[in-house]
C-alpha cells in the first residue's frame, strides 16, 4: 500500500466520507443562495429553497449548470465572494468555444493544491523528487495545478511550462527530474524525441508520469510507459471546477480517485437529466462542496464515464471514476453510428502504430466520410506502393470491426502530422464548416 498526502480523509470509512459531505452541502447551498443571483433564479424557478437540501441525496433536487449559463453568467454572474477577496483567475483552454473563467479565493487555491499533492504522492511522489511540470502556464490550470502541488508535497518543482522540447529534455536528463507532469500526447512526443536522440528508457530518472487533461487510452499508457521506462497515471480536473486533481489514479491504475470531500459526483443520463446508479455510463456532474469564489452546484461536465465504489486495493476508499471516453461533444456522429476518437486511437497502437494520427469528417454527396491519415515510422515506411496499399486496407478492416463502419485510411509519411505540446487536436471535422 503506498503513501496517502491527506490519509485521514483519502482511507476515511464511507460512513465519514458522507458525513463531511452531507455537513458540507448544507452549507453551501446557502452560500450559493445567498451570493450568487444567477443561481439563485434558477433555484426560484425550480421551486427549491436551501432548506430543502439536508443531505447530499437532496442534491438531484436542486437545477444543472451547465457551459450555456457559464457563457451567459460571463465574466461574474457566478462569482460567490466580492471579487476583493479573489486571488486568482484561470481560464479554459477554449477548445469548444468561448473561454470561461474560473475564480478563486487563497482557499481555494490551497484546497485546489492540496488535490494535486494527493495525485503526486498517489504517483509515488515525495520530498527529494525532482517534478517537471510541463503543462501549460498562464491561463490554462494544468501548470498553475501541478505546480502548486508539486509545492505541497516538497518536490523540487521545475516549471518548465509547454514546448520547446530540446530544452524539456536537457533539462529532464541534467537535473534529474524524476516525475514528468504533461499531457499524454506530449508525453508521447517526448519518448519519441528522447529515442531519436539516441537515448534508451533507462537513461532518464523518471520514476512517474501523471498526465491528463485530454482523453488516453490504455494501449497509449503502455505506449508511453514503455518509452519513458516509467509507471504513467492519469489525472483528471476541469477550470470550472478548479483544474488538475478533480480525480487521479493511485497504484492500482484502474481508474480515478475523486477528492469526494471537496467534489461530490453523479451520473446522470445525458438526454432526461435523470440520476443513474453508479456502475451505469453517463454524464458526470460535479458539485464543488467548498469552493468560495466559483461555487458551481451541479455542472454538467458532458464527459461521458462511469463510477465504481469497489474496493482499490490502494485502501483509498474514495469513489472511482474510469477513464472519460472524451466528452459527449467528442463524440461524431458519422452516417448514424457513434464514433469516439478513442477507439480509433485503441485499434492503430494495437496494430503497431505510433499515436501520431489525424481524424478527418466531411460531408460529401449527403453522405458522411471519415477519412484517418496515420503515420508511418520510419522503419515501416516503405516506397512500394502496394505494400502501402495492403497496411492501408489491414488498418481499415481493423478499423471497421471496432467502429462499425469502414473508414479511409491513408499512411502518410514520417513527421508529417503536427505533434502536440498540449492538449492534442485529433479531429478536424468539416461538416461543422458547411453548416
Ligand atoms: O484540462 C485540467 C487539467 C489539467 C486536467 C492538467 C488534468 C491535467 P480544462 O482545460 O478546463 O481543464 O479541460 C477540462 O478536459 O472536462 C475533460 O473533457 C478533459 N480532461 C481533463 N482531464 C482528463 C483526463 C483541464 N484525465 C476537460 N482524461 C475535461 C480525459 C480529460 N479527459
Amino acid at each position: 500500500m503506498g503513501r496517502y498526502f491527506q490519509p485521514e480523509i483519502e482511507s476515511a470509512s464511507r460512513q465519514e466520507i458522507l458525513d463531511i459531505q452531507n455537513q458540507k452541502i448544507v452549507k453551501q447551498v446557502r452560500h450559493v443562495y445567498d451570493n450568487v443571483p444567477y443561481y439563485r433564479n434558477l433555484m426560484d424557478e425550480k421551486g427549491v429553497k436551501p432548506e430543502d437540501i439536508q443531505s447530499v441525496d437532496d442534491i438531484k433536487k436542486l437545477p444543472f449548470l451547465s457551459k450555456a449559463d457559464l457563457r451567459e453568467a460571463y465574466p461574474y454572474g457566478l462569482l460567490g465572494t466580492d471579487l476583493k477577496n479573489c486571488v486568482r483567475i484561470q481560464s479554459t483552454s477554449g477548445t469548444t468555444g468561448k473561454r470561461v473563467v474560473a475564480f478563486y479565493t487563497q482557499n481555494d487555491v490551497d484546497l485546489w493544491e492540496d488535490c494535486v499533492a494527493r495525485a503526486i504522492v498517489a504517483a509515488g511522489g515525495d520530498k527529494g523528487d525532482v517534478c517537471q511540470v510541463c503543462y501549460g502556464y498562464g491561463l490554462f490550470t494544468g501548470g498553475a495545478g501541478l505546480h502548486g502541488g508539486s509545492h505541497k508535497v516538497g518536490c523540487l518543482t521545475l516549471p518548465m511550462s509547454s514546448g520547446n522540447t530540446d530544452r524539456q529534455i536537457q533539462f529532464m536528463m541534467d537535473l534529474n527530474a524524476t516525475i514528468l507532469c504533461c499531457t499524454p500526447s506530449y508525453a508521447a512526443y517526448i519518448g519519441e524525441t528522447l529515442a531519436e536522440k539516441g537515448y534508451k528508457p533507462e537513461d532518464n530518472k523518471l520514476k512517474a508520469g501523471i498526465f491528463g487533461a485530454e482523453p488516453w487510452t490504455e494501449e497509449m499508457r503502455h505506449n508511453i510507459e514503455k518509452s519513458l521506462g516509467i509507471k504513467a497515471f492519469d489525472i483528471y480536473g476541469l477550470t470550472e471546477i478548479s483544474g488538475p486533481g478533480v480525480a487521479f489514479e493511485c497504484e492500482e491504475q484502474s481508474g480515478m480517485h475523486i477528492n469526494e470531500d471537496h467534489f461530490y459526483a453523479e451520473i446522470i443520463d445525458p438526454d432526461t437529466g435523470e440520476v443513474l446508479p453508479d456502475g451505469s455510463e453517463g454524464e458526470l456532474v460535479f458539485t464543488a462542496l467548498d469552493k468560495e469564489a466559483f461555487p458551481l452546484l451541479r455542472y454538467r461536465t458532458r464527459d461521458i464515464c462511469v463510477l465504481s465504489r469497489e474496493k482499490c486495493s490502494c485502501g483509498r476508499t474514495l469513489v472511482k471514476m474510469c477513464k472519460p471516453r472524451g466528452r459527449s461533444d467528442d463524440m461524431m456522429i458519422i452516417r448514424g453510428v457513434n464514433v469516439f476518437p478513442s477507439q480509433i486511437e485503441t485499434v492503430l497502437l494495437n496494430e503497431g502504430y505510433t499515436p501520431n494520427y489525424q481524424i478527418i469528417v466531411d460531408r460529401k454527396n449527403n453522405s458522411d466520410t471519415l477519412d484517418i491519415n496515420v503515420e508511418l515510422t520510419p522503419d515501416k515506411f516503405s516506397d512500394i506502393i502496394s505494400e502501402n496499399v495492403k497496411k492501408e486496407r489491414k488498418l481499415e478492416s481493423a478499423m471497421r470491426t471496432m467502429l462499425g463502419i469502414g473508414p479511409k485510411v491513408h499512411l502518410v509519411p514520417p513527421k508529417t502530422i503536427v505533434r502536440s505540446e498540449g492538449k492534442a487536436v485529433r479531429v478536424i471535422d468539416k461538416r461543422k464548416l458547411h453548416d
